[in-house]
């Protein structure tokens, strides 16, 4: 094994035992006997919900730090405060899934039926989803109460979180049911807006800027640089998650594609309304946001006519290209590494 492999896996390890700490830190020692039932319930909410992903955002906090202190000697406390930064974002992340699960009325989730779905929750997911949110809080103040990096990190969090949900609101409201549904408004600069406060903020800025302050960067132009590269890349990736919900595997991706019943604003379709002809885009009209097998049949049967597996695979190529060629010029004082590090981590993904 070669010795970045060996690192890879100890950091695994290493990563995975925090969220132990942290589970004990948020459901043991209950500061009144009367609420522990709630922290029993929450323990089974974190963990089924937080530690079964790619977890590629939490570990990128971990990988970012350990490139920004180059060879520098880390502190296995500081090395343990990325591990929890990372399991923050993780929990965030968590959050927003069992919500967005209820809102797209999805069946499954990293190879297990979504939460809501679990016999005995149903609509206490909500009060689970909120749960897992402020919970991001508590860590941080156990954790950092009394550093210097305190405020900024809990900022960036409520920050990131009101953008993500504006995002989603914009995902939602894109896709009401009226009848029938309007692909006037189905266009690349509303999709571009959707994608990049859902989706880039929380999983590509925020995992790199909580290691950079982590490491003492707090300069405005890193920041800045940054963000314009890492928003590219959560633009990128959920390209990915829109081709994926319909070229995927669901035995792969864990997850089962709901996008076109659910009249989604996303990559495939508002791609295809740009080369359409006019009997296709009638039967696109006809056909899309009806949760029935027959109509999504023929949602993709006109995504297969225009060759969609290929104009995607033509936008992730010249993605490459473009990413790669922004890191290179862009970085400024930041090490390139933490860009391409991340941007390993998701390209030609299939889950
Ligand atoms: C991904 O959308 C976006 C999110 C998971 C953010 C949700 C934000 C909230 C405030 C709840 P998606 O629905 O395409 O993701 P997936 O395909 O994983 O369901
Ligand atoms: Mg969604
Ligand atoms: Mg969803
Ligand atoms: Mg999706």
């Amino acid at each position: 094994m070669s010795s970045s492999a060996t690192d890879g896996a100890k950091n695994g390890k290493s990563f995975d035992a925090i969220f132990q700490v942290i589970l004990r830190e948020l459901t043991s020692n209950a500061p009144d006997p009367g609420i522990q039932q709630a922290l029993d319930w929450f323990q089974q909410v974190l963990e089924y919900n937080v530690p079964h992903g790619k977890k590629n955002r939490g570990l990128s906090v971990v990988d970012t730090y350990r490139l920004l202190k180059k060879n520098a000697h880390i502190p296995e406390e500081d090395d343990q405060k990325a591990a929890v930064l990372g399991w923050c974002v993780e929990i965030l992340q968590a959050f927003f899934l069992v919500a967005d699960d209820i809102m797209d009325q999805s069946h499954t989730r990293r190879g297990q039926p979504c939460w809501f779905r679990q016999r005995n929750v149903g609509l206490i997911a909500i009060n689970d989803a909120f749960y897992l949110e402020n919970a991001v809080y508590a860590i941080i103040k156990t954790h950092f109460d009394g550093l210097p990096s305190y405020v900024k990190i809990m900022e960036l969090f409520h920050e990131v979180t009101m953008q993500t949900i504006t995002g989603q609101c914009l995902d939602m409201v894109s896709s009401r049911p009226d009848e029938p549904v309007d692909f006037s408004t189905f266009t690349s600069q509303r999709y571009d807006s959707i994608v990049k406060y859902k989706t880039a903020y929380y999983s590509f800025y925020l995992p790199v800027a909580l290691a950079m302050y982590l490491a003492g960067i707090y300069d405005e132009d890193s920041h800045q640089r940054a963000k314009a590269i890492l928003l590219e890349m959560g633009h990128f990736f959920q390209v990915q998650d829109d081709y994926l919900d319909c070229f995927g595997t669901p035995e792969i991706l864990g997850k089962i594609g709901t996008d076109i019943q659910d009249r989604k604003c996303g990559w495939l379709i508002v791609q295809a309304l740009l080369i359409c002809n006019a009997e296709q885009r009638e039967r696109l009209q006809d056909n899309y946001g009806i949760d029935r097998p027959e109509c999504i049949q023929r949602v993709k049967d006109v995504y297969h006519e225009l060759a969609m597996e290929k104009v995607y695979k033509t936008f992730e190529d010249e993605s490459a290209i473009r990413i790669q060629d922004l890191i290179g010029k862009f970085s400024g004082s930041l090490p390139p590494s933490i860009f391409m590090s991340f941007f390993n981590k998701i390209f030609k993904r299939n889950k």
